[in-house]
């Protein structure tokens, strides 16, 4: 758990290159590499910026660590709804 964590916060400095936020494409290219397993649309850039957008909740055109803290929540949720779902066995 505390990996996990530590995972979280890791993947982020490292991909903002020392910037507060993820900038450009630097976040289309945190979702392709670490959540192409997660998410079906990873690898769709239009979906990828339609979900920058909708993460970035200031609209500065970046993706802050508060941000992008809530991608995570979605995806810690919508994991817990698929373990919790009618088929369980199903990934
Ligand atoms: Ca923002």
């Amino acid at each position: 758990m505390e990996s996990a964590i530590k995972t979280v916060v890791t993947t982020f400095l490292s991909s903002t290159k020392g910037k507060d936020s993820l900038e450009g494409g630097a976040f289309q290219k945190l979702v392709k590499k670490q959540f192409s397993g997660m998410m079906e649309d990873a690898n769709c850039s239009s979906a990828v910026k339609e979900m920058q957008r909708g993460l970035d909740a200031d609209h500065d055109g970046k993706v802050s660590f508060q941000e992008y803290l809530t991608l995570i929540g979605y995806l810690a949720n919508s994991a817990s709804e698929r373990k919790a779902g009618p088929n369980p066995n199903a990934s």
